[in-house]
Parts: structure tokens; C-alpha cells; sequence
């Protein structure tokens, strides 16, 4: 896979070179290019904003210096990504997705956005990573790197490791422990000690559905549990409720 980034601030994204997505790039899974927008202008002061047509406050990201990277970054059979607070929300699925193409561009906004007719020529995707504003999109492209590239095969050490992660399945993933087996008076949960391997897959499965339950019921809604993970839903709610009676 290859990755490029347009963005105004390139060394914020030399953080990448570190942890995962820079194991990707040591093993040669991933292709990470990171482009300094200005390298795209002709001025003397290397502008790359401007007042917004309508007045307001803020500035609005020219479009010549994006238009003259696509073209010559040849960004044809790419999916080219714009991370946005107004974007399509962010999950586990469309991370999926996207990690089935073979080049994604990142045009990292800062101010009050992109010229929209950038938009509407060259973006595929808008993409949002939650309710809230970050002040620029390198840190939302950023995060997109990170939950895509984990799932590219051969990035993850562990092959089970991206299968069992929260929201793999549609619902939260359930408490991990290991040594010691007893920690400042708290022990680990005895399933887990009892090398019953259907136990401790009955015992995640049920905390998996309880948590999620709990935390996030909406989550539930979209799915269609099977005869043994509603069992185990309605024992974890049954032992909540004499917990707290
Ligand atoms: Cl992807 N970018 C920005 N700038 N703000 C955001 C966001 C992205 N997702 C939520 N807020």
C-alpha cells in the first residue's frame, strides 16, 4: 500500500515513522510519502490561504497548490481522502475498506477547510474521526493511518490480533490480564487460570456483549446475536441487576 500526505505541517507527521506504521515501512508492506504543500506555490511567501469568498472568519485553503500536487503526484486509481469533522464517520468497517486499496492520498486541511471545488474534483472520501474539532487534519489522517494500516496482512504480529480487537465484531472487546496472578488484592478472574479453553471463550464472549451492553447499547442494535450470545447477554444483565440489588 502506498500512502501520501499533502499537508502544511510535514514534520507533524514524522510521528508515524514510529510504532506501527513504521514497522509497515521497515518490512515493506507500506510506502509512506509525505508532501509539503508549499512546495506547490509560486509566491514569494509561499501562500497557501486565503480570505473566504462571503467574508468570515478564518482562512480557506487555495486551491492551485492541491490542484498542482494531484496532478503531479498522478493520483489516477487512488482513493483520495480529506479528514473533516463534516466528513462520513470514521469506523472499523470503513477502515476495512480502505485498507483494500493500494494508494491512498490524505489532503490534510487546516483553517476553515479546502476550496471546495478541490473537493468536488479530486476527493473521494470525507472522512470524520468523531464529534469534535481538531484543529487540522493531519492528526484525523493520522489516526485513519494507524487503524488502516493494522490491518494490512503482515503488519500485525499476531495474525488473531486485528480479528479480536474491539468492534471486529460489532461489539466491545472484553478485559485482558496477565502476570501476576494476584495484583495489590485483586486476582484474576479463576476462568482464565482454569485452562478450559471453551469456559474462557463462553466467559470473553459474555464480558465482550456485557461491556457493550453497558457501554455503548447502541451497538447492539445493529446486530443479530446468536442463540448462545443472547444466553450469555442475559446472564451477564441478570448478574448485574443482583449486583447492584
Ligand atoms: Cl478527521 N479532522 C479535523 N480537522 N477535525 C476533526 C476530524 C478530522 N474528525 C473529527 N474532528
Amino acid at each position: 500500500m502506498r500512502l501520501d500526505y499533502l499537508t502544511i505541517f510535514p514534520d507533524y507527521l514524522d510521528a508515524l515513522r514510529l510504532s506501527l506504521p513504521g514497522k509497515a515501512v521497515e518490512k515493506g508492506l507500506l510506502e509512506l510519502h509525505v508532501h509539503d504543500l508549499r512546495s506547490w506555490t509560486h509566491d514569494r511567501h509561499r501562500t497557501v490561504d486565503d480570505t473566504p469568498y462571503g467574508g468570515g472568519a478564518g482562512m480557506v485553503l487555495k486551491p492551485e497548490p492541491f490542484g498542482e500536487a494531484l496532478d503531479e503526484l498522478a493520483v489516477d486509481g487512488a482513493t483520495v481522502v480529506v479528514p473533516t469533522p463534516a466528513g462520513r464517520p470514521f469506523t472499523q468497517p470503513l477502515a476495512r475498506e480502505l485498507a483494500t486499496r493500494e494508494r491512498l492520498v490524505f489532503l490534510c486541511g487546516r483553517y476553515e477547510g479546502i476550496d471546495e471545488r478541490i473537493i468536488d474534483r479530486c476527493v473521494d472520501e470525507e472522512i470524520s474521526i468523531g464529534d469534535y474539532v481538531l484543529s487540522g487534519g493531519e492528526l484525523g489522517a493520522m489516526v485513519l493511518l494507524d487503524a488502516v494500516t493494522r490491518l494490512i496482512p503482515g503488519v500485525l504480529g499476531h495474525a488473531d490480533s486485528a480479528v479480536e480487537d474491539s468492534f471486529s465484531a460489532g461489539w466491545l472487546d472484553c478485559p485482558h490480564y496477565t502476570r501476576p496472578e494476584e495484583f495489590d488484592g485483586q486476582r484474576v478472574p479463576e476462568v482464565l487460570l482454569s485452562g478450559n479453553h471453551e469456559r474462557i471463550r463462553r466467559w470473553r464472549l459474555k464480558q465482550s456483549l456485557g461491556r457493550t451492553w453497558q457501554r455503548r447499547p447502541e451497538l447492539l442494535e445493529d446486530l443479530e446475536l446468536s442463540k448462545e450470545q443472547q444466553q450469555l447477554l442475559a446472564e451477564y444483565i441478570r448478574e448485574q441487576e443482583t449486583d447492584n440489588h
